[in-house]
């Protein structure tokens, strides 16, 4: 009995470390107490499986695949929003309410991010989650608790003891845009299916049968509302407060949202959200709208698809039709080649699009996309737009199969498809003018030789004119010559010239970056100077040494090995010191494993005195440190230089350290 008590106690506290650590995002145990203490539930769960109790955390994955989905008929009908797509809509659903409540002088709203993922109905009945469900047509759902129950942020059981006998919990299911990622990437090297998109990858593993598959695609979820409670439980005053409820039992909800009123307020939360957009780990496709007092909303009720005292504020559409009118190939700058559709221009979320990846070969066969399609373009943030796929009802009845030239269309070189990969690579080398010129405007770009002057177009022409293979001869063009060239005055001439040589003198960091190795990033060249020191003990480095790095695997490794074995870039790389290249010694900095911030997780805030933030974040990433953008519980260290803001704030509520700008320079490792 004693026993049985410990099992019970051990299973709460599982529990909450778990909330702990996926809703609060601030960990109480390492995650080896915590694995510990798993083990232990299991070994004891083994003994006795009568004890098991369904809110276990072993219960969240089932071990038999489900042979279909049942249907089920939702208790309370589960409804859509309408949508504002400009802000005139919104000053309509605004007016129509005022003129509905005239009584009401101030009318407030819960304003929050629209999740674009799917709304689920989760049912617990005497606090257990017994049932999830799908919205399905509004009426009738697919039961699919067993993926749901996999998510670690919903709990199996409600904390507390103040709940209804009944209640369902209604919001999103949603990937985070991370896990989109790591999804994406585990089914491209595993040849599975590539999700356009969160939601899509979201929907797909709700799909799923076998919830093994779904627990292992870490799906995320934030209420919004509710559908059945106990005739019993009384609805507080306002809509927020029972949201604040259910996030005191333990279910997590989107900590954005604000309370508002007024179209003022509706148009500044608008920008907020928008501006933080990007850095949201999710995606977003709006505004959702809601008056926050309960009466309120029952006075005016639902139209026969949507409340009508909430509306959806959509972004600007992301995803647009429009027609491919070709599909040419890229040669890229290792050679590489990349199939890109030319489209008839489109608007795709504010800017116009006539460009847009179709990424390899394999998924054009997959999406089965033609020359001549109608197509649905995709633009999310700051990414290159992409095709997501034809539509497939309005294609017309010509249509051309794209086929991977067999010859680069730059240089006539054999392409040739990589074993076991996706991509399709011009043979040619160096020989081709495209990687040539991908080479040359990488060498000469911001980050490498920074060579003022000398734009893509100029390279081109250079490169079209013979004067220009390869970096080293940039060094040996003259004023005259280029005078010589279409468009190009004395002056620029000159210009271009005084650019050049001014490059000459630069860091070891910067020339190793320059050259262009496959898969050798700012960060990788900057540790890879530090820890040689000289452009020989770098050429020589052997691949054990090499993979001792920070940020340096295996693939990296091989890379940097074989393109200093390769003779051409030898003499590239010769070439160029022959024109007078030159750094100064990197300074004999302390080894990375001996700073105390080597593989720490560190965000900088506020505005720093002694240098800007990127040179601080360089200096910092030299010591092994990661900079990433917001503060969590992983977080390491915070600087905070003056009017540090909300990012100090959280530091300080997490616990995180935190440094002044002194502070962390007196903590860096000296150099002699
Ligand atoms: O994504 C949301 N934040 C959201 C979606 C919020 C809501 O209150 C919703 C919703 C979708 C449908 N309400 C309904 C009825």
């Amino acid at each position: 009995m004693q026993d049985q008590k410990a099992y019970q106690k051990l299973v709460e506290s599982l529990n909450q470390y778990s909330y702990q650590y996926y809703v609060l995002d601030n960990p109480t145990i390492s995650d080896p107490q915590y694995d510990a203490l798993y083990q232990q539930l299991l070994r004891i769960e083994d003994e006795h499986p009568e004890w098991i109790l369904s809110e276990s955390p072993s219960q969240r994955v089932g071990d038999q695949p489900l042979k279909e989905f049942q249907t089920v008929r939702h208790a309370v009908a589960m409804y859509s929003l309408d949508n504002a797509f400009e802000d005139d809509e919104l000053k309509t659903f605004l007016k129509r309410i005022e003129e509905k409540l005239p009584e009401v002088n101030k009318l407030t709203f819960s304003a929050e991010p629209k999740m674009d993922g799917l709304a689920i109905n989760i049912r617990y009945e005497n606090g257990q989650l017994v049932q999830a469900t799908t919205r399905g047509d509004g009426q009738v759902g697919e039961d699919v608790t067993h993926n749901i129950r996999p998510i670690h942020s919903v709990p199996l059981k409600l904390f507390g003891n103040n709940w209804p006998e009944v209640v369902e919990v209604r919001g999103e299911v949603f990937m985070s845009k991370s896990a989109f990622t790591q999804l994406n990437q585990q089914q491209q090297e595993a040849g599975g299916k590539i999700f356009a998109n969160p939601r899509n990858a979201a929907a797909g593993s709700l799909r799923q049968l076998d919830s093994k598959i779904a627990a292992k695609r870490h799906l995320s979820f934030y209420l919004y509302g509710w559908g059945e409670l106990s005739e019993d439980w009384q609805l507080p005053q306002y809509y927020s407060e029972m949201i604040d409820q259910m996030v005191e039992w333990g279910l997590p909800a989107n900590p954005q949202s604000e309370i508002i009123s007024g179209l003022e307020g509706m148009f500044a939360y608008y920008e907020k959200i928008q501006a933080k957009r990007p850095d949201l780990s999710y995606e977003i496709d709006g505004i959702v709208y809601k008056l926050n007092e309960i009466k309120l909303q029952q006075q005016l009720g639902f139209t026969a698809r949507a409340p009508r005292w909430a509306i959806a504020r959509k972004f600007p559409a992301e995803e647009v039709w429009t027609k491919l009118l070709d599909i040419e190939v890229q040669v890229g700058r290792t050679g590489a080649i990349t199939p890109v559709a030319r489209l008839e221009p489109v608007s795709v979320g504010g800017v116009i699009v006539s460009n847009a990846t179709l990424h390899n070969m394999d998924e054009i066969k997959r999406k089965d996309v033609r020359i001549g399609d109608a197509v649905i373009v995709r633009r999310a943030g700051d990414v290159i737009p992409e095709v997501v796929g034809p539509v497939l009802a309005q294609r017309p009845e010509k249509t051309q199969l794209f086929e991977m030239p067999q010859q680069c269309p730059e240089c006539g070189s054999d392409v040739v498809k990589e074993l076991d990969k996706a991509a399709f690579r011009c043979t040619g080398g160096l020989v081709c003018p495209a990687q040539r010129k991908r080479a040359l405007h990488h060498f000469v770009s911001r980050k490498a030789m920074d060579i003022q002057g000398l734009g893509d177009k100029l390279i081109d022409q250079l490169v079209d004119q013979g004067w220009v293979k390869h970096p080293d001869d940039f060094y040996h063009l003259t004023v005259e010559q280029l005078a010589t060239l279409e468009r190009m005055a004395e002056k620029s001439a000159q210009n271009v010239v005084s650019g050049i040589q001014a490059s000459l003198e630069t860091t070891l960091a910067k020339f190793i970056y320059s050259l262009g190795i496959p898969e050798v990033g700012e960060v990788t060249a900057k540790n890879l100077a530090n820890h040689f020191k000289s452009l020989e003990a770098i050429q020589q480095a052997e691949f054990e040494e090499l993979i001792t790095l920070n940020d340096v695997g295996g693939v990296v490794a091989e890379h940097i090995v074989n393109f200093f074995k390769e003779p051409h870039n030898e003499s590239v790389i010769q070439g160029l010191l022959d024109a007078g290249m030159h750094w100064p010694t990197p300074a004999a900095a302390t080894l990375v494993e001996d700073s105390p911030f080597a593989n720490k997780v560190m965000v900088l805030t506020g505005t720093l005195s002694e240098m800007s933030r990127p040179e601080a974040k360089a200096l910092l990433e030299a010591q092994g440190a990661k900079i990433t953008g917001s503060v969590s519980a992983k977080t390491d260290y915070v600087v905070a230089g003056e009017k540090a803001g909300s990012k100090l704030t959280k530091a300080k509520a997490l616990g995180v350290a935190v440094l002044t700008e002194s502070e962390w320079l007196a903590m860096m490792p000296q150099q002699d």
